[in-house]
């Protein structure tokens, strides 16, 4: 790969303003959420008056957010300029400026499938303790369509890219979309690196997860998402190294690379298992003292980061992770999923 050339990256899913606030047990009660999870707010009860609620009442911030934005983010901090480029569906109001000026400022380039009639999505964290619990109202999200991702300048950014990074969260959006990149690499010879993203993605959107499966180079998780995988798909264990091998001796479609999946476990090792190797490997996280930690929101997605990072560069998988548990140490010392400036070399 040429270390010169640009737009290497070509990451996809739903850009989102996170509205976040540290809240309580109540707060969770009144909405009925869970304390750690991740959720689509359902229009039939009161989850879109959390957003109100978390600024007017909780002190609530504005974040630039959506899970893979923020791996593109992560990835860019790490990698030379105009490395990274974003596709995802956004409004053209006040919220989708915030989202632009946070990318700008991290130097990734964003392509948004504009709809000026529909909102920015946004995504409602409410904080307690290490805990997170994620309330998103998708809205100009939920409209990404394959007619922009064919648009023929942006089709270009597709066929120039050298790895592909979906984020799981695209599966309730667009799965076509996710298809067409995912046989883009295979036909190519291309990474196409996917997160599984939130337990209800294996759990409720089984069916398109599974047709994108095999194309699947790299496949990235934390435990409760692997669990999850492993529930719905009857693997019959809950133990994370297990699911690992099942993940990666998954049918692949290009056989030229050997899939690998990646589990991480918050403060516990990371789980690493490759197509056909009976060794599943595990590499301990980069410690921080606990008084360092500001929140772990966006944890998983600046690991996703610095791991794309790697894998673009070219570098050993366990350098790759190695520069995705670095980013995520990073992350976890700011608020929401934001990486410090000025910039740390890893
Ligand atoms: C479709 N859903 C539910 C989502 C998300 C999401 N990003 C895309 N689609 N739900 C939460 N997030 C993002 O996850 C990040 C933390 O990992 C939040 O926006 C937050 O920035």
């Amino acid at each position: 790969m040429a270390a010169d050339k640009e737009y290497r990256l070509l990451c996809l899913e739903n850009p989102l303003l996170d509205i976040q606030a540290v809240g309580n047990d109540a707060l969770l009660e009144k909405y009925g959420l869970k304390a750690n999870d991740a959720i689509l707010a359902d229009p039939n009860t009161n989850h879109l008056d959390l957003y109100e609620d978390l600024l007017n009442n909780y002190d609530a911030k504005l974040i630039a957010g959506g899970a893979a934005q923020n791996t593109a983010r992560g990835a860019q901090y790490m990698l030379p300029p105009n490395s990274v480029v974003y596709l995802g569906g956004a409004g053209d109001d006040k919220y989708a400026a915030i989202l632009r000026d946070a990318c700008k400022q991290a130097g990734l380039r964003v392509e948004y499938r504009v709809d000026p009639k529909i909102p920015t999505g946004r995504c409602g964290v409410v904080i307690t303790g290490h805990n997170r619990s994620m309330c998103t109202d998708l809205g100009a999200a939920n409209h990404y369509d394959l007619e922009h991702l064919k648009r023929p300048d942006i089709w270009a950014l597709v066929e120039n890219a050298e790895a592909y990074y979906v984020g799981g969260y695209h599966f309730t959006v667009c799965p076509p979309a996710i298809m067409e990149l995912a046989k883009q690499a295979a036909a190519n010879n291309k990474p196409f690196i996917l997160s599984l993203s939130a337990p209800f993605i294996p759990q409720f959107f089984k069916e398109p997860l599974d047709a994108s499966a095999p194309y699947w180079d790299y496949v990235i998780g934390n435990e409760t998402e692997a669990e999850a995988y492993a529930d719905s798909h009857g693997l019959g264990t809950k133990d994370v190294k297990e699911i690992a091998k099942a993940l990666a001796n998954l049918p692949k479609a290009n056989p030229q690379r050997k899939r690998v999946a990646v589990i991480t476990q918050g403060t516990e090792p990371t789980v690493v298992a490759v197509q056909g190797e009976d060794e599943v490997k595990e590499y301990p996280v980069h410690a921080i003292p606990k008084e360092e930690i500001n929140d772990t929101n966006g944890a998983g997605d600046a690991f996703a980061g610095g791991f794309c990072a790697g894998i673009v560069e070219g570098r050993p998988l366990e350098k790759c992770v190695d520069m995705g548990q670095w980013l995520a140490s990073l992350s976890i010392r700011e608020l929401g999923p934001s990486y410090p400036f000025p910039k740390r070399t890893y």
